[in-house]
């Protein structure tokens, strides 16, 4: 009979079989109440009328709808455990059940089955993984089951946990004492495996008192700051500091460092004593030791390493030119005393440095007198020197 349900069913009028004619949804209405009219053929005809209820049966036809918060999730690592990191809030969750289906490296994640609360199951390692793409499955439990899934992006927050860290355990370089200031004598490298400031170095210089070494803060370069002498401090030890810039508290590292200076002839030789006076009798014997010269170089090896001559050949007395050691050669009474000779003392170093010297021969019973105590006296004066403002210094030996 005409009604709201009219056009969704048809009836076979001769047998009586009631059919739908379209596709019913029982999420629109569950329940038709149809009214069917029977009617016979006799004149009059008599009929009646009854009531069909159909109830519309359900089919598992909606997937389980899911709404979340928010698709990105950010995590700070470190934390401990149990806290939540989100909530997988759920619509139509009748019998819904949770499951992570991927994504879940290493099992950092766990979701209650029924309520889809997510959480860590241990402290996560930005270091390790830094970005996680969940995939949330969704099912409900109707036959067949119905799913849905949601992908979830998680962002691992650095924390300052590490360090930075030296590509070595100490450091150790050579630098020449003769170095310009400026020259590099290291480049540190410290790495820092955190994020951003966490992870960003500055470099600086501990228990260095001399001043002589800086170090670029950025890119870790040491140089030196001033002239070197070997000769005053062979070898520089102080620390090297690596800091990141972490705003929650910074994290640094130490390493030790060694600079040795090595030597350049940059000394000349020096005489214990000159002029270096020897006093012989006419008994003085020929081919022994009548005096010792010395002269030192505070240079390193060769560099300081000196070799006594006298500066022109001369048969009378002999030199040993590593000891020093002067011998009369031959009788000396021919002589007129005293005697000067030039001496001259080279060390070893590449270009050789030399120092000259004098030795001055006395024999007893010589005439005293007063002599200069050099032969040649070397002066400077500068140009435009007004008259008698500068000076040569010779001194005077009385005999
Ligand atoms: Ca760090
Ligand atoms: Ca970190
Ligand atoms: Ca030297
Ligand atoms: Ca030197």
């Amino acid at each position: 009979m005409p009604g709201a349900l009219f056009g969704l069913f048809e009836i076979n009028s001769d047998t009586g079989e009631v059919v739908t004619t379209t596709t019913l949804d029982r999420e629109v209405q569950e329940v038709l109440t149809l009214q069917v009219l029977v009617r016979d053929g006799g004149a009059p005809a008599l009929s009646g009328t009854t009531t069909i209820l159909c109830t519309v049966g359900d089919e598992n036809d909606h997937a389980p709808e899911i709404i979340v918060p928010r698709h990105d999730i950010e995590v700070l690592e470190n934390q401990e455990p149990g806290l939540d990191t989100n909530s997988v809030d759920t619509h139509f969750m009748e019998c819904i059940q949770h499951l992570v289906s991927n994504g879940n490296t290493d099992e950092y994640f766990a979701i209650n089955e029924t309520s889809g609360e997510l959480s860590i199951t241990r402290a996560l390692d930005r270091e390790q993984v830094s970005n996680f793409t969940l995939v949330i499955l969704c099912s409900d439990l109707g036959d067949p089951p119905r799913s849905s899934m949601v992908q979830l992006q998680v962002r691992v927050l650095d924390d300052n946990d590490h360090s930075p860290s030296f590509s070595r355990l100490h450091y150790q370089a050579s630098v020449r004492e003769d170095a310009q200031v400026g020259t590099v004598v290291l480049v540190l490298s410290a790495v820092d495996k955190d994020e951003g400031l966490n992870g960003k170095t500055e470099y600086s210089l501990a228990d260095e008192a001399s001043g002589a070494f800086t170090i670029d803060p950025v890119v870790g370069t040491l140089r030196t700051s001033h002239i070197l002498d070997r000769e005053a401090r062979a070898e520089h030890t102080f620390k090297a500091v690596a800091r990141d810039c972490g705003v929650q508290g910074s994290r640094s590292t130490t390493v030790i460092i060694k600079v040795h200076v090595t030597d350049v002839n940059d000394n000349d030789p020096v005489w214990e004593q000159n002029p270096f006076d020897i006093f012989l009798s006419p008994q003085s014997p020929t081919n022994q030791m009548t005096a010792i010269l010395r002269a030192s170089d505070p240079d390193l090896g060769p560099n300081g390493t000196v070799i006594i001559s006298f500066a022109e050949p001369q048969s009378v007395f002999s030199i040993n030119e590593y000891t020093g050691e002067i011998q009369l050669q031959q009788n000396s009474a021919s002589e007129y005393f005293p005697i000067w000779l030039q001496l001259k003392v080279v060390d070893q170093g590449f270009p050789a440095r030399t120092t000259t010297g004098l030795l001055v021969i006395h024999m007893e019973g010589e005439d005293v007198r007063i002599s200069f105590s050099q032969h040649l006296y070397n002066g400077i004066v500068p140009e435009n020197c007004e008259a008698g403002e500068c000076q040569v210094f010779c001194t005077l030996s009385q005999f």
